[in-house]
């Protein structure tokens, strides 16, 4: 039963054979027998951008003439990776370049190989970025990303002698042919100086901010093609420089070389992306950038706004500011700021307009991952914006604090913006929450416990603010382009919609028992594995069965993730193994992806270990091949591509009430893979979905996390009670994985031990172990494996970004759609 074709090829082989060959010779001064791939991929890039650019130019058109509400999404981060495949599947031309390479002599998937990631971002948040802006484009929202055009994303990772090396990355040293600089878009962003109030007599006081700097602030644009290109919206993305103005009075003053310096420092801003993904150091260039960000994004929002209306009271009928976490906070006082100094409104109507305007999602309830900058470093760089967040704090605890709890001064502690401590600081999340109209958090479960336990008097002061948005991934880049075999067989079996429909998913449940459709889907899988097992031999020199059952992590690495829980089994088998070499199990591969924020010491300790573990491991012929370990380098979103689809089983656990929603578990089991993970995050709902009986759920409850550090955590117990968990963690403090250095993964130890094991890995080990023991035993049965991988897939509906976005549009921005004809 097959459903109508969305696929429309607006083009056909011969034109895009003549394209690309036009591209090499009129766009790179090169043909086709010089080119080489990177040019062969570029030429394609710049081919595919002149069935883009048409489309933006009518969307953009249709936008701004109609002025239609839009939201303006900002975050610090968006994960991008490659966007070549993915533009040729939103246009639906994928198939088509293939076959006019193929003529030329040229294999596509070799050419998208070529193309380095656009890495700027850490994790989960920046990918969830990603994800969102294609969702918006496909459903035909009107939309912007604003983001930063960092020279230098993500660093990328090499292991010396198993130890993490962090190295630039280069993403686009040689150019990218994706963005367009947008001269005209110029912003001038102020920076320190000294705040002076003016007395008017009718007025009354006036603040004027003379800035000690400016910086200037270049948009680059990327387009945003929606599936099926109807809509193709941007991404605009913050480039920092310094301004003309500044370096000309230095260069007249005869300080050329002085200018430079100044230029240098002004281009520090957008150089390099923040590696870490919990907590800030509290570094002045991280606030810099961040408020260069927001006031660029802000002043072209206005520019944008003002462009068709003059009444301020329009303002947030025509925009919704949506704060991908607290990063872009500065952008509310700056909006305070625009609207009361250089607009002239009255504070009432101007705090009035930004209570309407901004919406905040919350990602984390890591305590330590609040942000909070000191106010000696605010008053420094940003005085004006200082005076602002002390006054909208002074009426928020006089007007609705004090009003809720008369005279309760613990109450205004908690709330206020500032923690008045020694080193007084400001809170930027409460910040967020005063001010936004709505707060979402990212999964049913951390939204309670945002109510619950992260903002519990805020949710009782503002009853509705708190809401929940489910987060989702993108099918197209999820499913469509990284597993075109699994997609093919989809498009087979219920017709090929379900791009842009995955409930539609749902019509493979009832082939989950047909043994014909099993062997389809596991050959498909076991393909999959073929293609990853080269991967591993070409990056790692290991060699890999894929009889094996392929067990897979990838994510950032933290100790609250439990990449250790997972280290620690894989010691209990090896351990097994060794004891009797005819220890029965299904041969395992584990497979690791994971970058480390460079200054967290415990999680570069965890890669180290597995590494030399992984060593060891997979050189012991004692184990007969039943146990391998590899770490691949440089996680990232074009990796994550291939190891989705080849996972059998997908681990997912963290310690219940720490993973916000996770973003990975969706993506594994939309592709086929089992889930041994805890009740956390949106893993809660996924055992709502697919049924809990067919993953493998283990470990403590948020609820018993809870009474178990109440009663006091003694990881000492499960340690002694446990003969094998002991012998275990004995190991760590041999040399056995280091020989001649004993000791150089004991930390990992003593952190389950003498540290207090915060994580309470201890506590969910022997859990965890039966959970595996469970896979092992399925796995024998593979009609029953492919079965519940089926099941798995076909219950993914509601995790699909699409949905997110809907009910973000719905709940939250009350925005309506725009066909683009
Ligand atoms: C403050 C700065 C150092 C910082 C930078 C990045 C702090 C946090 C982050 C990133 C956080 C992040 O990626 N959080 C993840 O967001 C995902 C999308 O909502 C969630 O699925 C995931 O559980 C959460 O850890």
């Amino acid at each position: 039963k097959k459903t109508e074709s969305v696929a429309v090829p607006s083009v056909t082989c011969a034109e895009m054979q003549q394209g690309i060959i036009d591209r090499l010779h009129k766009g790179l001064a090169t043909d086709k027998n010089k080119a080489n791939n990177k040019a062969w991929w570029n030429a394609t890039c710049l081919a595919v951008n002149e069935l883009v650019f048409e489309k933006l130019t009518k969307t953009h058109h249709n936008h701004a003439g109609k002025d239609t509400r839009a939201v303006n999404y900002l975050s610090l981060e968006f994960l991008m990776g490659r966007l070549l495949s993915n533009n040729l599947q939103n246009l639906q031309v994928f198939k088509v370049t293939e076959e006019a390479l193929k003529g030329l002599g040229k294999d596509l998937y070799e050419l998208c190989d070529e193309e380095p990631d656009m890495a700027l971002g850490n994790g989960g948040l920046g990918r969830l970025a990603a994800c969102f802006i294609d969702s918006l484009a496909t459903l035909g929202y009107p939309a912007i990303g604003y983001g930063i055009h960092y020279e230098h994303g993500l660093f990328k990772q090499e292991f010396q002698d198993g130890r993490q090396i962090e190295r630039p990355d280069t993403w686009r040293e040689y150019g990218n042919p994706w963005e367009i600089c947008r001269p005209e878009s110029i912003q001038l962003i102020p920076l320190y100086g000294y705040v002076e109030t003016l007395y008017d007599p009718t007025e009354g006081a006036k603040k004027i901010w003379h800035a000690g700097q400016k910086l200037k602030g270049v948009p680059w644009d990327i387009p945003i093609v929606g599936y099926g290109a109807k809509t193709v919206n941007i991404l605009r993305l913050w480039e920092s420089r310094a301004s003309e103005a500044f370096d000309w009075d230095v260069f007249n003053a005869g300080g050329y070389v002085d200018s430079q310096a100044e230029k240098s420092r002004a281009e520090t801003v957008s150089k390099v992306l923040y590696p870490n993904d919990s907590t800030d150091a509290g570094k002045e260039l991280r606030l810099i950038q961040q408020y260069f960000f927001c006031a660029c994004s802000v002043k072209d929002i206005l520019r944008r706004f003002k462009r068709a209306n003059s009444d301020w009271n329009e303002l947030p009928k025509k925009v919704a500011i949506q704060l991908n976490d607290t990063h872009p906070t500065m952008a509310i006082p700056e909006l305070m700021r625009i609207l009361i100094d250089l607009e002239g409104l009255d504070w009432d109507f101007a705090w009035d307009i930004c209570q309407k305007t901004f919406a905040y999602t919350n990602h984390t309830l890591l305590p330590e991952a609040l942000e909070k900058w000191s106010v000696g470093l605010f008053e420094k760089v940003l005085p004006r914006h200082l005076e602002i967040i002390y006054e909208i704090n002074a009426q928020f605890l006089k007007n609705v604090v004090e009003k809720k709890w008369p005279g309760d001064d613990q109450k205004k502690a908690k709330l206020s913006i500032i923690e008045e401590s020694d080193n007084r600081m400001v809170r930027m999340a409460n910040l967020c929450v005063i001010t936004a109209y709505k707060v979402n958090g990212v999964a049913a479960v951390h939204s309670e416990l945002v109510k619950t336990d992260l903002f519990p008097e805020f949710h009782e002061l503002f009853p509705t603010k708190l809401v929940n948005v489910t987060n989702g991934v993108t099918p197209r880049r999820w499913l469509k382009t990284c597993n075109p075999g699994l997609a093919t067989l989809l498009d087979e079996t219920i017709g090929d919609d379900w791009v842009l429909n995955l409930d539609k998913l749902k019509g493979i449940l009832p082939k989950a028992t047909d043994s014909k459709f099993q062997q389809r889907f596991m050959d498909i899988k076991k393909q999959n594995k073929v293609e990853m097992a080269k991967i591993i031999k070409e990056t790692t020199g290991v060699e890999v069965s894929v009889d094996a059952i392929f067990d897979v992590q990838i994510k950032r690495l933290h100790e609250y993730k439990r990449q250790q829980l997972n280290l620690i089994h894989i010691l209990t088998l090896y351990k097994r193994l060794l004891e009797n070499p005819d220890y029965d199990m299904v041969p395992r591969v584990f497979l690791f992806g994971a970058k480390a924020a460079p200054g967290y010491h415990m999680a570069k300790e965890i890669i180290f270990a597995l590494n030399k573990i992984a060593d060891k491991v997979n050189n012991d012929t004692r184990i007969k091949d039943k146990l391998k370990v590899v770490f691949l380098p440089n996680y990232r979103v074009s990796l994550a591509e291939k190891m989705f689809p080849a996972a059998d089983i997908s681990e997912q656990i963290s310690t219940a009430g720490l993973e916000a929603s996770g973003t990975g578990n969706m993506k594994f089991s939309l592709n086929g893979a089992l889930t041994v993970g805890t009740m956390d995050g949106a893993n809660i709902e996924m055992a709502e979905e697919i049924g809990e009986q067919h993953m493998f759920i283990f470990g403590l409850s948020v609820d018993e996390v809870k009474d178990l550090k109440t009663k006091g955590y003694k990881p000492y117990d499960y340690y002694y009670n446990n003969p094998e968990l002991k012998s275990v963690l004995d190991w760590l403090d041999s040399d056995f994985f280091t020989p001649g250095h004993p000791g150089l993964l004991s930390d990992i130890k003593r952190s389950l031990l003498e540290w207090g094991d915060e994580y309470l890995c201890l506590a969910d080990y022997a859990s965890y172990l039966e959970a595996h023991q469970k896979i092992d035993a399925l796995y024998r049965d593979q009609a029953a494996w492919a079965e519940k991988a089926i099941l798995n897939a076909g219950a993914m509906g509601k995790f699909n970004s699409d949905r997110s976005i809907e009910d973000y549009a719905s709940k939250i921005w009350k925005l309506k759609k725009f066909p683009i004809a």
